[in-house]
């Protein structure tokens, strides 16, 4: 199976991108993580994507905040799908300013760009990427989405039993 590269900007950001590594882990997905950023080691984060293909990687996903640059400069080196991160690292906009920064990319270089810290369906998206010529995993995440249907029927018989006469 292709691997999935998680990239953040600084190791400031870990906290939430944990939860990305915890979902391909769960999902049996390979995977590596490295800590590259557009601003403080553009040439890191350059001969990274330049090389992701033919490394065994299949997709990356990359988060950053602020003027959230990674994304779309890994996008630039590789033909490879990335999804962007944002990252609400600091408390100005609610992380509005690295989703405006991820998501609008100029035309011919896509970023598939989920919610601010939206680390588990990044993941999850990376999976589904990699499921399309995979079986096994697209039953792994089937199996994922019941278990998650059943957590949500659970709740709502909790609910409906406490406040419902
Ligand atoms: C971005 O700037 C990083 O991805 C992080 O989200 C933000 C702040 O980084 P630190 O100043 O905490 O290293 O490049």
């Amino acid at each position: 199976m292709k691997k999935v590269a998680v990239i953040m900007g600084s190791a400031s950001d870990l906290p939430v991108i944990e939860k990305a590594i915890r979902t391909l882990k769960d999902m049996d997905v390979p995977h590596e993580v490295h800590i590259y950023s557009a601003h403080r080691t553009p040439e890191e984060a350059h001969a990274f994507s330049a090389s992701a293909r033919e490394n065994g990687f299949g997709v990356i996903i990359a988060a950053a905040g602020m003027a959230a640059h990674l994304a779309g400069s890994l996008a630039a080196n590789t033909t490879l799908p990335v999804i962007g991160i944002p990252m609400k690292s600091t408390a100005f906009a609610n992380g509005m300013d690295a989703l405006l920064s991820t998501v609008q990319m100029p035309s011919g270089i896509p970023v598939a760009t989920v919610a601010v810290d939206g680390a588990v369906n990044a993941a999850l998206l990376a999976c589904e990427i990699l499921a399309v010529t995979d079986d096994a995993l697209a039953a792994r995440l089937a199996a994922r989405r019941s278990a998650d249907t059943q957590k949500v029927l659970a709740a709502n018989a909790d609910c409906e039993r406490q406040y419902n006469g």
